[in-house]
């Protein structure tokens, strides 16, 4: 059998994932219900396209990569890969969906460098529909690889259980922002925390490796250490998207922030409220949540005062060596080396 992909997440690891989502994509295109018209299946073909394709594959790739710690393996047999890459594209699916959805919700204008799906001419609300036929996808990639597998009712649960999480924190995201109650004072680094972990942590850290121990032949009810230190990372990761919406180049983000515009309790607001003197703080509740230009601008100066960029940074450096310690006082190694190469791919990401 031939090998495929070494190191991880090496370029030959990347291609050999990326050729899956070929074998994935025709797989699902090839559903009698789209035999009845070319345009449903030029029009799934490009809206996957669009939506899937174009991240960093970060949380698909750690499927792979965390496979192969587990494994202890330099490479994968190529049924091994394809079930890991079918994991790991899942994922992405998910991500996908979850991204199509949100934007819609955020009111965002470009994702991945591009525009947001459901503001292409002729999409509009169809980006609905659309982020529901790629959760069904999920669904039908899973039956068609894994049904018949002793962890395939697992595997559902899995993915059921991380999306109902995920939508649970995207609520709490969406009413504690809720418009007509603005009020600053109930914004916290509690309320933040569980904000991020439920709507981020769980579906971007957790589930990957989750996946890969199951394809493993791991029982997750013994990993419950592992799945708090994976919500930790998953914390720390929203916290840099937060810092990113305000401190990042949309041009190498590939997106424009609107959390100042959205009123959103991000990471920012929360610290630009704990340091912050009382006239600060009326320049915060006079201009956070809106749309205006001149209104950002002030709130931005004002984080620029506070100087939220070295406190960024010292919460970075901390929360590395707190989740490093937490890594180092695992029992296993390969489980160590699973969460220390998930750690490396994000730390002091620039997008
Ligand atoms: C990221 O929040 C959270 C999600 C993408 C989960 C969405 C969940 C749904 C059930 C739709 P964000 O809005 O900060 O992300 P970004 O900055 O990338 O828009
Ligand atoms: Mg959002
Ligand atoms: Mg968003
Ligand atoms: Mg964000």
């Amino acid at each position: 059998m031939a090998a495929a992909g070494n190191g991880a997440a090496g370029g030959d690891t990347k291609a050999a994932f990326r050729r899956i989502y070929d074998v994935l994509k025709g797989e699902l295109l090839r559903d009698p219900a789209f035999e009845f018209t070319d345009s449903s299946r030029h029009w799934i073909d490009r809206m996957v396209d669009y939506n899937v394709l174009g991240g960093k594959c970060n949380r698909g790739l750690s499927v792979v990569d965390s496979y192969k710690l587990l494994k202890d393996a330099n490479a994968l047999g190529e049924e091994e890969m394809l079930l890991a890459s079918t994991l790991g594209w899942c994922i992405e699916w998910l991500q996908a969906y979850f991204l199509v959805l949100d934007d819609i919700m955020d009111e965002s204008h470009t994702r991945r460098g591009q525009p947001c799906w459901f503001r292409v001419p002729q999409v509009g609300f169809i980006a609905i529909n659309d982020g529901i036929i790629l959760r069904n996808h999920i669904s039908r990639i899973l039956r068609l690889h894994f049904k018949g597998k002793p962890y395939y009712a697992d595997l559902l649960d899995l993915f059921n259980e991380v999306e109902f999480k995920t939508a649970s924190g995207q609520l709490l995201d969406l009413i504690t922002t809720h418009e007509g109650e603005k009020d600053l004072t109930k914004y916290n680094i509690g309320v933040h925390r569980r904000i991020v972990q439920y709507k981020t942590a769980y579906y971007s850290f957790y589930l990957p490796v989750a996946c890969a121990l199951l394809l493993s032949g791991e029982d997750l009810i013994n990993y419950g250490a592992v799945e708090n230190i994976l919500v930790e990372m998953g914390t720390y990761f929203q916290v840099q998207d937060d810092y990113l919406d305000c401190y990042g180049d949309p041009e190498f983000i590939g997106k424009i922030g609107t959390d100042i515009e959205d009123y959103k309790c991000s990471w920012l607001v929360v610290q630009a409220l704990e340091h912050a003197d009382e006239s600060q703080k009326r320049v915060l509740f006079e201009n956070y949540g809106k749309k205006e230009p001149a209104c950002v601008a002030k709130v931005k100066n004002l984080y620029k005062e506070l100087d939220l960029e070295a406190i960024f940074h010292d919460y970075e450096n901390k929360s590395y060596s707190k989740l490093i310690a937490g890594i180092e006082a695992q029992p296993k190694e390969a489980v160590q080396n699973v969460l220390k190469s998930f750690l490396h791919k994000i730390y002091k990401r620039q997008k």
